[in-house]
């Protein structure tokens, strides 16, 4: 079953989103696999973006990313990475479709709420960063005969 890192940034921390985020993730289907609350520090946040090094906004990224308590979860589920790419909204949140996460509950790009990984290969890269080889629980739901037949 697919596997994918889901963050709340500090911004949906803040502004107290942890459990509509999560709310949204549950009722659309996807199991929890993992959930921690944690500050990232400036290493581990340059691990994370390190696709963005020498971008224009990778030093306000690090910034951002690093002020403040995030909430990082794995959620499992055939298509996890996609289905939590589009429950989010785009990135630039001020184009998001209202009805997704960004849509619903931010305005601009570099306030963007969430973060979920955007293919196989990061989710695998990004839930060992932020969770090793043994911060997980996979489990039966008693409900999984429901969401898919
Ligand atoms: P994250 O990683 O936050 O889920 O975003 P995406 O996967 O949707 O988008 P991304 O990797 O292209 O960007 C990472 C992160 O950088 C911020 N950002 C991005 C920004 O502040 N200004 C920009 O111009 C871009 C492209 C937002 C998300």
């Amino acid at each position: 079953m697919e596997q994918t890192l889901v963050l709340v940034k500090p911004d949906g921390v803040q502004r107290g989103l942890v459990g509509e985020i999560i709310t949204r993730l549950e009722r659309r289907g996807l199991k929890l696999n993992g959930l921690k609350l944690m500050q990232m520090t400036r290493e581990l946040a340059e691990a994370h973006y390190a696709a963005h090094v020498g971008k224009a906004f990778y030093a306000g990224l690090v910034e951002y990313i690093t002020s403040g308590p995030i909430v990082a979860m794995v959620w499992e589920g055939k298509d996890a990475i996609a289905i939590v790419r589009k429950t989010m909204g785009a990135t630039n949140a001020g184009a998001a479709e209202p009805g997704t996460i960004r849509g619903d509950f931010a305005v601009e790009i570099g306030r963007n709420l969430v973060h979920g990984s955007d293919g196989a290969e990061s989710a695998a890269r990004e839930v060992g960063l932020f969770f090793g080889d043994d911060g997980l629980v996979s489990w039966e739901r008693a409900t999984d005969r429901w969401i898919r037949e």
